[in-house]
């Protein structure tokens, strides 16, 4: 190749990385974006979240300024998703149950025993099922752009060890303001009091409950172990979380800008469970060396409760559709063929 020959081409190639390197800048404008979440900073959330803000700022040349708030400064759940469906609030991520009095598809996630584990959890999700259930958002003013893993919840009390249904009677159990959790630890026997999680642990503290449920995650990030003296793993459902955008706010971005978001997205999502899946695997041991006594359910007595719930599931069903609710069944068992 000649001299002059290189030059050209070598200019042209710079011509074309400049043109498309100036549409991108067109495309992108300066923009803040409030991204509100519930648990504190140095939880699994917490650091799912930086990773969304830094990716955004990478992909963006800086002009897309993440702001991560925690720690439900912005507000719990409920209030940041009326934000985001009114435009005052750009984006969040929580808890798909708190979404069901929005959406009420979102209560398949809430079925108790659906997903076994997390090669389960993610082909539901990330496939047409999950993406039926997300797009439902958008009537209702929000976006979801992926699904994050909270993970199996797991009981906890200051009572006594839970280790047969019966040992839930009376005791005043916080739940996720939401009706599918609501009666399943009603008809478990136990005391269910809604309650938004940023009240939870002055609650627990105070007596105002004796328990709760979640993954062992938070357990260990928001220090329940404090204030909770038994845990009971009983694996009863596989939460998800769900990163959300205001759809006024995302109906106003160019196609560019949308796509940062979305890439952003689907890497915090893929850190986010492995994140959480490492913690998880070594947080038993954690919460027993803070001095929490830890048992399993056995799995007869886990079978004892899903044969309680049957009405519970037959709400859901009428809930989710009894379309959603079948073809969900059929997804696991292709799943489950793999
Ligand atoms: C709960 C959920 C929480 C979420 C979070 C604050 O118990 O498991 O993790 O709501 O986004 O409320």
């Amino acid at each position: 190749m000649t001299f002059l020959r290189r030059t050209v081409i070598a200019a042209a190639a710079a011509a074309a990385l400049s043109a498309s390197f100036s549409a991108l800048a067109q495309d992108i404008k300066p923009r803040l974006i409030r991204f509100g979440y519930g648990l504190n900073e140095a939880s699994n959330q917490g650091r799912a979240a930086k990773v969304f803000a830094d990716e955004v700022a990478k992909a963006s040349g800086g002009k897309m300024k993440v702001r991560a708030i925690g720690a439900a400064a912005l507000g719990p759940d409920t209030q940041m998703q009326q934000a985001l469906i009114g435009g005052a609030q750009e984006m969040m991520v929580g808890s798909t149950a708190t979404l069901v009095g929005i959406t009420k598809e979102m209560a398949l996630w809430d079925t108790p025993f659906l997903i076994n584990n997390t090669k389960e959890a993610d082909a539901l999700l990330d496939g047409p099922i999950g993406d039926k259930i997300k797009d439902k958002l958008q009537e209702k003013g929000l976006v979801g752009l992926v699904y994050w893993e909270n993970g199996f919840r797991n009981l906890t009390n200051s009572k006594r060890p839970v280790t047969k249904v019966e040992d839930l009677d009376g005791i005043k159990l916080r739940v996720m303001q939401n009706n599918v959790f609501l009666s399943s630890f009603k008809t478990l026997g136990a005391n269910a009091i809604p309650m938004a999680f940023s009240e939870l642990f002055g609650a627990l503290e105070t007596n105002t409950v004796d328990g709760q449920e979640n993954p062992f995650n938070t357990i260990l990030s928001s220090k329940f172990y404090e204030v909770q003296k038994y845990l009971t793993v009983t694996n009863h459902v596989y939460s998800p979380w769900i990163v959300l955008v205001s759809k006024k706010w995302w109906d106003q971005l160019s196609k560019t800008e949308q796509k940062v978001l979305m890439d952003a997205a689907k890497t915090s999502r893929d850190f986010e469970r492995k994140d959480t899946r490492e913690e998880a695997s070594k947080a038993m041991a954690d919460l027993k060396a803070k001095g929490m006594l830890v048992n399993e359910l056995a799995p007869a007595e886990a079978d004892r409760m899903r044969n309680k719930l049957t009405r519970v599931y037959a709400e859901i069903g009428t809930e989710v559709g009894m379309d959603v609710w079948i073809a969900t069944q059929n997804e696991l068992l292709k799943i489950r063929g793999k």
